[in-house]
């Protein structure tokens, strides 16, 4: 018997793989790409002000804007839906009897994180170096192990599964994290103890606070991107929670601590407040 029409793709046998999963931003993280992009840009603009009343005090509110600003362009990419790529993963599936099948896995890679993160990780590292008025050679140590970290990370995202590629970069971009924290935890310490008891208590506080937020993205990274076992909209809200925390929050601290202590001052000479008012 010849059939009239051809079968369709749903009532074709098993012999074809498992559906394609796909894994696709939904309503909620579509509309929490939106919310952090609003909160970055009203961010940005809080902080532009506060630096108007201290012209020549503002190095700090200058790194920090340029932070929020930054991750605001980001998010507005993201939210738009751009900055965004798509993995194909072949996923086996073993069989005792009958030969294995494979699923063709899809997931979003947000790479415009990557963007993000490695122009604004230095510059969080370079307002923390400021404050504890770390040397050139520790503040370069600690900016090249933290582009290495974001790079690295960003192969990672695209790695192969099947290979050592994918867990290999990730251990790499573990090992610059270790660099970074080792730069901040012990240099950036004594350098900021020599600053008085206030820079050092104030420094042992934000750079630790930035340490455990900082933790947490290779975790969720981990689970999210690495290993997938968390949806994409669960990854966009706790990135989202992430970001707001080492972003913003990080920078609202510094710059109200800053206007009450004045050892937080860094002081550049001419090259950064030439003919300024000292106010
Ligand atoms: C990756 C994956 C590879 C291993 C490591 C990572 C670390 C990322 C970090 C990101 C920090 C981002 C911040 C953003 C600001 O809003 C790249 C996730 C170690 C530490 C602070």
């Amino acid at each position: 018997i010849i059939p009239t029409s051809l079968p369709s793709v749903s009532s074709l046998p098993s012999v074809l793989p498992d559906p394609i999963d796909q894994q696709f931003v939904g309503e909620a993280g579509s509309k929490t790409l939106w919310v952090v992009f609003v909160v970055m840009v009203i961010s940005s603009a809080v902080f532009t002000g506060l630096s108007w009343r201290v012209p020549a005090k503002r190095l700090y509110h200058v790194v920090t804007t340029l932070i929020t600003i930054i991750a605001a362009i980001s998010y507005f990419g993201m939210a738009t839906g751009q900055g965004i790529s798509v993995n194909h993963i072949s996923v086996r599936h073993q069989h005792d009897h009958v030969p294995d099948t494979y699923t063709d896995v899809q997931r979003q890679v947000y790479w415009a994180r990557y963007v993000d993160w490695s122009l604004t990780t230095p510059l969080l590292l370079l307002d923390l170096a400021l404050l504890a008025g770390l040397n050139g050679a520790h503040i370069t140590i600690a900016i090249a192990a933290d582009l290495i970290m974001i790079l690295t990370g960003l192969f990672a995202a695209f790695g192969s599964d099947d290979t050592p590629q994918k867990w290999g970069w990730y251990t790499i971009a573990c090992i610059a994290f270790l660099v970074i924290i080792w730069q901040l935890a012990i240099n950036g310490n004594v350098q900021a103890k020599a600053k008085g008891d206030n820079v050092g208590k104030f420094f042992t506080a934000i750079s630790g606070f930035t340490l455990v937020v900082w933790t947490l993205y290779p975790i969720v990274w981990g689970i999210a991107d690495g290993s997938r076992k968390m949806s994409v909209d669960a990854e966009i809200i706790t990135y989202a929670v992430l970001d707001i925390l080492a972003k913003p929050v990080f920078g609202t601290w510094l710059l109200y601590t800053h206007a009450r202590v004045p050892e937080t001052n860094v002081d550049l000479g001419g090259f950064w407040s030439e003919g300024l008012s000292r106010e």
